[in-house]
């Protein structure tokens, strides 16, 4: 760090004082006078340090934050509330925006090509969309016997406003040829090991997907610049799947002739068995006995109230949250207040735009006294609805779609 943000003479270098700036979000006053070979105390990064108080941070190295559900109420998630998954480290390195590229290379491209942020913000039509970025291991605390992977309850997920180009647009001007068949990110952000040969995760999605008019290469989320550890200055994002094919930091994308081999693509990450298998039960990871997870499963979560809340002297309660289906869209919202035996409908609302959440209310009436569960369940468009109980137990922990409950005290 000490020799790459200062310049032989000890001085801050201009790239570095950008990325202050922009980790403090205010100018550098008196930047001028910083003694040689002095580093401010604003470079020891702490991304908690933008976050809500009550985040739950599961580990520091790498990051993992996850949210309490009911701080997930927003409409549309602000940064400060959402989530943290990194596999790799935080990049310390000085980001200059004004010298970052993407390189779109790979077998299936025509020739390679690299743009500026600059271009990119130029040269195509910057579109905005709310996307749902769930990480693919949400819920998995849920599943006995506990898989390895972090333990998230159902808090790793998010649903911003990200501005960006389609990849699409880039990708016909870059020139694909017919063989193409997946793309695969790369990022800046150095593997735990710090060691440079090693990539922390480069995932990617089958070419259809990465043509949607909703993947982005995105360079701001609800209308700020990225944050640090969400990928500043521009990442991938793709709603509906494993944010894990989201990339941040990035730098390069390849266009495969085949399914992406990069880390993480691997073994059985972000994959779900073909056939049941017992709960702790050890398969082969082969790629025979797995498929890689696309789209994610219907959900759905009560934001308001907070599991735990009292209610003195009134018998009824609005309740809100969202619902969201991967690629396909949430058809109908249920809860219930006596443990699945009844269900009442709940009021939804269409998504801002494809692969948005959509928002539900409903009144519920408790008819005494006493303690309740409230619990919600959505049903997709293909008329899926989410489990009561725990899914399939799968080796990686992944795609926990159990309905949310919280627990009401009526006084
Ligand atoms: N470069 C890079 N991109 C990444 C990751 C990472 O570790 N490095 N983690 C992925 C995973 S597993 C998830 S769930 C999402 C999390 O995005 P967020 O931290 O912005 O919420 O980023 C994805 N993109
Ligand atoms: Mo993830």
């Amino acid at each position: 760090m000490q020799n790459q943000i200062h310049d032989r003479r000890g001085f801050l270098r201009k790239s570095a004082l950008a990325t202050l700036t922009t980790l403090v979000g205010t100018p550098i006053v008196f930047a001028d006078r910083i003694p040689p070979f002095y580093k401010p105390l604003a470079f020891d990064y702490d991304p908690l340090k933008a976050k809500s108080p009550d985040m739950k941070v599961l580990g520091d190295k790498p990051w993992n934050v996850e949210s309490p559900i009911h701080l997930l109420d927003d409409a549309v998630t602000p940064v400060e509330k959402m989530f943290i998954r990194n596999n790799g480290l935080i990049p310390s390195e000085p980001i200059d925006p004004a010298k970052w590229t993407l390189t779109i290379k790979g077998e299936s491209v025509k020739a390679t090509k690299t743009y500026t942020l600059n271009d990119l913000k130029k040269r195509f039509t910057p579109h905005t969309y709310q996307l749902v970025l769930e990480c693919g291991g949400n819920g998995r605390a849920g599943y006995e016997p506990q898989t390895t992977g972090n333990p998230w309850e159902q808090g790793a997920v998010s649903c911003a406003e990200w501005t960006g180009v389609r990849l699409k647009d880039i990708l016909a001007d870059v020139g694909l040829k017919d063989d193409a068949v997946y793309i695969g990110y790369y990022g800046k952000d150095p593997h735990l090991s710090q060691d440079p040969t090693k990539v922390a995760i480069s995932r990617g999605v089958p070419i259809k997907k990465a043509l949607e008019n909703e993947t982005l290469i995105a360079w701001a989320v609800n209308g700020k610049d990225i944050p640090l550890e969400h990928g500043y200055p521009l990442r991938l994002v793709i709603g509906g799947w494993p944010a894990s094919v989201s990339g941040k930091w990035l730098h390069t994308i390849a266009v495969r002739d085949k399914i992406h081999d990069g880390a993480k693509m691997e073994g059985h990450s972000y994959k779900m068995p073909i056939r049941p298998v017992q709960p702790g039960e050890k398969i082969a990871e082969t790629p025979e006995n797995f498929r890689i997870i696309e789209s994610m499963p219907v959900k759905s979560l009560i934001t308001y109230p907070k599991t735990g809340a009292m209610l003195e002297g009134r018998k009824t309660l609005e309740l809100r949250g969202h619902a969201w289906a991967g690629d396909k869209s949430v058809q109908d919202v249920h809860t219930s207040i006596d443990y699945g035996a009844t269900w009442q409908k709940s009021k939804l609302q269409a998504p801002k735009n494809r692969l948005a959440w959509q928002h539900w209310t409903t009144e519920v009436t408790f008819p005494q006294s006493g303690y309740y569960e409230v619990w919600v369940r959505a049903t997709d468009n293909s008329g899926v609805t989410q489990p009561m109980v725990i899914p399939q137990w799968n080796p990686g922990g992944y795609l926990n779609n159990a309905c949310h409950r919280i627990a009401v005290k009526v006084v």
